[in-house]
This record gives structure tokens, sequence and C-alpha cells, in this order.
């Protein structure tokens, strides 16, 4: 699985004339996958930042096909496209919905789950910003424990939910981790899910430094400490056979925390548990 980032096209199907703010982890997400998914691609979105940076009408910032759905329904959307498709005979487009956190693993759901239940041929991506961001920077599941979120001035109390494993019990043909401070290992995921007959899922991390309180030029850097400290994982689940793509350097996840606002509150007890997860999740524990 290798990508040649000197042989991708120079066309830009995303990013361009996008009004994402500074650092936009999202928008960064959405250049990099086109890179590779191309321009036989259809893209549907549900109420997020991303549906609505990338412009409307005439004034789309993507070069291919988008529609904004509901909130809920993005995947049912684009099952429904690839149905249209297969009765036309037309083959070689790529459908995919790209959902946030919340439209993937909260309200957007019960649409997910189904269309990976009929093993839809779609790629479904998760962007995550571990906050609803195009509302204020709320809440949800995929906010993780002891972060400070707009309407959670102490901190979250409850886990991140773990939607990698969950899509992974669907018996998918794919479920990739990805992340934006990782071109071509993000880009080469892409490249294999849309090789695929069935359903495939990434979840990319892509911070959003409003909601991290981070600066906006420190998306990337801080989105490289998650993984090389071994807090978000880089993986794939190809047919069944599991295999991490990346060795992350295991720096402190202190390294990590401090870097964020969101964190400022996390105490040394509490940084802690996070290192001997990490520790003996790497088999480096006592
Ligand atoms: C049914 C419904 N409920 C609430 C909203 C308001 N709403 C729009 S975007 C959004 C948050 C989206 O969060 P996420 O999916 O994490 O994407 P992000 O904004 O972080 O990019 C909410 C609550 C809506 N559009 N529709």
């Amino acid at each position: 699985m290798t990508i040649n980032v000197n042989s991708l096209p120079q066309v830009e199907l995303f990013g361009q004339g996008n009004v994402g703010c500074k650092g936009c982890g999202a928008a960064i997400a959405g250049r990099q996958a086109m890179k590779v998914l191309g321009e036989r691609t259809i893209i549907t979105i549900p109420a997020s930042c991303m549906a609505t940076l990338g412009g409307s009408n005439t004034r789309s910032a993507w070069r291919v096909p988008f529609y904004h759905t509901l909130f809920e329904c993005a995947p049912a959307v684009s099952s429904g496209i690839r149905a249209a498709l297969e009765i036309q005979g037309i083959k070689d487009v790529n459908v995919v919905s790209w959902g946030g956190d919340a439209g993937s693993a909260d309200i957007g759901f019960q649409s997910l789950t189904g269309a990976a239940e009929r093993q839809e041929n779609i790629i479904h991506v998760l962007y995550d910003n571990e906050m609803y961001m195009n509302t204020g920077g709320q809440t949800g599941s995929q906010t993780p424990i002891y972060a400070i979120t707009s309407n959670g001035s102490l901190g979250k109390k409850v886990r991140k939910k773990n939607m990698l494993a969950i899509m992974e019990a669907h018996g998918i043909d794919y479920v990739a981790s990805a992340n934006i401070a990782y071109p071509e290992d993000l880009m080469a995921k892409f490249q294999k899910a849309a090789a695929k007959k069935g359903f495939s899922y990434i979840h990319i991390l892509a911070p959003c430094h409003r909601g991290w309180g981070i600066k906006p030029e420190e998306t990337i850097e801080v989105a490289r400490k998650a993984t090389e400290c071994g807090l978000w994982e880089l993986f794939e689940v190809d047919e069944g056979k599991r295999t991490r793509t990346y060795e992350p350097k295991l720096i402190p996840v202190a390294d990590y925390f401090k870097a964020q606002g969101r964190f400022k509150n996390l105490t040394d007890e509490q940084i802690a548990e996070f290192q001997k997860f990490v520790d003996d999740y790497y088999g480096k524990g006592e």
C-alpha cells in the first residue's frame, strides 16, 4: 500500500475557494481524499461544517457532484445514488458519504448502520473533530473523556464511543482509521476502499482549532501528536485482516494533551491514566 505523492494529479477536486476556517482539518481531509478518489465521484454530506464550507449550487468548492443531505441520512442518500447508478449500468463511480462525528456516530448513526448492514457499495467517511463544531462545539459521543466543550465546561464525564470497533463489528469489507497528518497513509486507504465492492468506513482524525483550543497553524502538528503518542492508532481491517499501518514513536501522551486548551483542566493523575492505557495497549506496561 504505497502512494507516491509526486504522481498525484495536480487538479484540485476539493479545497480551492472553500470558506472553512484557516487550518480547518476537515477541509484538509477532503482535499487529500479527492486526490485519489478522482472526478468519477459523488459526495453526500450531512449537516456539518463540511457541508457548508464547500459552498453550494454554482459557488461550490467541490469539482464533483455534491449533495448536502439532512443530518440523519447521508449513507441512505448514498445508497439511493448507488442504486440509481446500477440501474443505468454505471459502474465506475465512487459514492462517498462524508459525515462529521455527529452526522456519523450520533444523529446519523441509524442510516450508517443500515447501509453497512446492507453492504452497500459506498464509502462512509467520519471526519472527526470530536465535537459538534458547526453549531458551536458541543459534546458528542466522539468527544474524549475530560475534554471541555461549549456545553461542558467541566469536561466530558464518559469515554469516547469506539466507532471503529462498532463498524468493524458490521463485518464490512474495509474499516480504517486515518489522520490528516499522514496523507500518504490516508490516501492509500481511500484507494483500497474505492476498489471494494461492498461497504468501506474510514475514520479520519481532523482537528478543529477552535474546538481544540490550538492555533490554526498547529492543526497538523497536534493531529500528528495524537498518533505519535499512541492515542490515535493508524490501522485497517481489510476483509477481516487487521494491520497497524504505522508504528508510532510513543511520545508521552502529556505532549498531546498539554498542546490543547480543551484539556487544560486535566490533572496529572488523569494524564497518567491515559499513559497507562497506551503503555498497556502497546505492550510497554509493567
Ligand atoms: C435534525 C437536525 N438537528 C440539528 C441540526 C443542527 N446542526 C447542524 S450541523 C450540527 C453539528 C454537526 O456536527 P458534526 O457532525 O460533528 O460536524 P461538524 O460540524 O463538527 O463538522 C448540528 C447540531 C440539524 N441541521 N438538523
